[in-house]
C-alpha cells in the first residue's frame, strides 16, 4: 500500500520519459539539419593505431568528461550531485535512484520522483530460478565477473525488447520496450551480485530482499552487511561508478553491441566482459592486490611503510614491466574526482584505518614516480585507487569481487544511454578499419 501511495503522488519515470523523448528526437534532427556536414576534427594515423584516443565520433548524452575537471553527469559534477540529489539520511550520500532519474531524463528529481524509482526497482527485482540454479552449479573458482556476465546473459530470455522485436514492433516504440529491459536489468543486479557473493565466499544463503530499504542499502543487506556507514558507502559507490562518458570499454561495448539491436541483457553483458579487464574495472581488484602484496613484502623485509619504501616498491613494479594499478587514465589529466570523494569519505569515517594510511602515502609518492618514469600521460590516481580500502574496512575483503560492485553501478549509466540510443534511433555502428598496407599505399611505404 505504501508503494502505491508514493507512486500516485509523483510522476513515474516512464511517464516523464514519454514527455522528454519527442523533444530530444526533435533536437537531434535540428542539430543534424543545421550542423550535420560540419567537421569535428581530423583522425591521424597514430590515433588509428592508438586506441582511437580523442577521436570525437560518438554521441553519449548521460555524461561528459573533462580532462582536467573530471566527470559531469548531465552537467553536474560529483560534489554538486552530493549536494543536490535526494538522500536517505541528512548530510548523507546521494541515492543512486535519484541519479538514475537524472541520467535518464536530464533533470534532477524531487524526493518523490527518486522514491518512485526505488519502488519501481523493488517491484521489478527477483532472479529467475534458472539463473539461481546456474550460478549454484558453477565452481567457486569461476571469477565473480565471469559469473556476473553469465548471470545477466542467462536472463536474456526475459527480454521484452527481444520479444517485441520478434513480434514485429514498430521502430517508433523501441524506446518503450528498451525502458522495460533497462529497468528490469538494473532491478535484478543487486540480487545477482549478492548471490554470486554469497555462493562464492559463503554458504550460498542470500538474505531476503527488503523493499523497505533504498536500492544501495538493500544491496548491502543482501550481500550480508548491516552497517549504516556501509550503506552510505554503497550509495556513494553506486553513484560515482555509474558513468564516465561513452568511450571507455564498458560503455562503448554496451553501446556497440546494442547498436545491432541486441537488447539490454546482451549489450550489458558485453559491457561487463570489458569491465572485467585489468586495464579497466578489474583495476580495483588489482589495486588491493598490489597494496596487500606491498604489506606482505614489507613485513617479510622488515620495512616500515613510508615515502622512501613505497617509492622503491613502485619502482620495482615499473622495472618489472608492470603498471601501477589505479594510476593513469586514457582521458583524465588530473586526480579523478571519484578518487577525491572516496578519500573524503575515508577522512570522515575511517581516518585511522591502516590501509587508508598506506593509500594516502601512495598518493603522496606515486605521481612523482610515474612522472619521473616518464611514460604515462597522467600520473594521478583514478577511481580504482581508493575503493578497495573502503570496502576492506567494512569487511568486504574478497577483492576479486570488487569489479562486480563496479558493474552493478555501471549499469545505471550505460543502460540509461542504451535507452537513449533506441529512443534517438541510433544506427548500427560500423567505423571504417584499415590495414597497414592500405596506410602505406596512401602515404608511402617506409623502411622498417
Ligand atoms: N603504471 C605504469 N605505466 C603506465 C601507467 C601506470 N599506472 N599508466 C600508463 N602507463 C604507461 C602505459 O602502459 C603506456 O606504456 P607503453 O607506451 O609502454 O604502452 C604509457 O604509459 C602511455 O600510456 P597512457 O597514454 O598514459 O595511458 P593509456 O591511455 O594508454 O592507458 C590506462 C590508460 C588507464 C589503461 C593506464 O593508465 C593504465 O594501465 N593504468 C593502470 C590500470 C588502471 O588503473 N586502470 C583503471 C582505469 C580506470 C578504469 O577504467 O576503471
Amino acid at each position: 500500500m505504501r508503494v502505491l501511495a508514493a507512486r500516485a503522488m509523483s510522476t513515474s519515470l516512464k511517464d516523464e520519459l514519454a514527455k522528454v523523448v519527442p523533444t530530444e528526437q526533435a533536437r537531434k534532427k535540428a542539430i543534424l539539419d543545421a550542423h550535420g556536414s560540419k567537421t569535428l576534427g581530423e583522425v591521424t594515423v597514430s590515433q588509428a593505431y592508438g586506441g582511437a584516443r580523442d577521436i570525437e565520433c560518438m554521441v553519449w548524452e548521460t555524461s561528459l568528461l573533462d580532462a582536467q575537471e573530471g566527470i559531469r553527469f548531465r552537467g553536474h559534477s560529483i560534489p554538486e550531485l552530493q549536494e543536490k540529489l535526494p538522500r536517505a539520511t541528512e548530510n548523507g550520500e546521494p541515492l543512486p535512484e535519484g541519479l538514475l532519474w537524472l541520467l535518464m531524463t536530464g533533470e534532477l528529481p524531487t524526493d518523490a520522483q527518486a522514491k518512485s524509482v526505488t519502488d519501481e526497482l523493488h517491484e521489478r527485482a527477483g532472479l529467475p530460478e534458472a539463473t539461481k540454479a546456474m550460478l549454484k552449479a558453477l565452481p567457486k573458482t569461476v571469477h565473480p565477473m565471469t559469473q556476473f556476465s553469465m548471470g545477466v546473459l542467462s536472463m536474456q530470455s526475459d527480454s521484452k525488447f527481444a520479444k517485441a522485436y520478434a513480434d514485429g514492433a514498430n521502430k517508433a516504440r523501441y524506446w518503450e520496450y528498451m525502458y522495460e529491459d533497462v529497468m528490469d536489468v538494473i532491478a535484478k543486479l543487486p540480487e545477482l551480485a549478492a548471490t554470486i557473493y554469497r555462493n562464492t565466499y559463503y554458504d550460498g544463503a542470500v538474505p531476503g530482499h527488503d523493499a523497505s530499504l533504498d536500492y544501495a542499502a538493500n544491496f548491502a543487506h543482501m550481500m550480508g552487511f548491516r552497517h549504516p556507514e556501509f550503506d552510505e558507502l554503497m550509495r556513494l559507490y553506486v553513484t560515482i561508478h555509474s558513468d564516465h562518458e561513452g568511450g571507455n570499454v564498458s560503455a562503448h561495448a554496451t553501446h556497440l553491441v546494442g547498436s545491432a539491436l541486441s537488447g539490454a541483457y546482451l549489450s550489458f553483458a558485453a559491457g561487463m566482459t570489458g569491465l572485467a579487464g585489468p586495464l579497466h574495472g578489474l583495476a580495483n581488484q588489482e589495486v588491493l592486490g598490489w597494496i596487500l602484496e606491498l604489506q606482505r613484502v614489507f613485513k617479510e623485509r622488515g620495512l616500515e611503510v613510508n615515502h622512501d619504501t613505497i617509492r622503491e616498491y613502485a619502482w620495482e613494479t615499473l622495472n618489472s614491466g608492470r603498471v601501477i594499478p589505479g594510476y593513469g587514465h586514457a582521458v583524465l589529466r588530473q586526480t579523478d574526482p571519484r578518487y577525491m570523494c572516496q578519500r573524503e569519505f575515508a577522512q570522515k569515517y575511517l581516518p585511522e584505518d591502516a590501509l587508508f594510511q598506506i593509500v594516502s602515502n601512495i598518493f603522496e609518492v606515486v605521481p612523482d614516480v610515474l612522472t619521473e618514469h616518464g611514460k604515462t600521460k597522467n600520473p594521478w590516481p583514478n577511481v580504482d585507487a581508493h575503493s578497495g580500502v573502503l570496502l576492506m574496512h567494512y569487511g568486504l575483503t574478497q577483492h576479486n569481487f570488487y569489479t562486480v560492485l563496479f558493474g552493478v553501478s555501471r549499469a545505471m549509466g550505460v543502460l540509461s544511454q542504451l535507452f537513449w540510443d533506441r529512443a534517438l534511433g541510433m544506427p548500427i555502428e560500423r567505423p571504417k578499419s584499415l590495414t597497414s598496407a592500405s596506410i602505406e599505399e596512401r602515404f608511402g611505404a617506409v623502411k622498417a
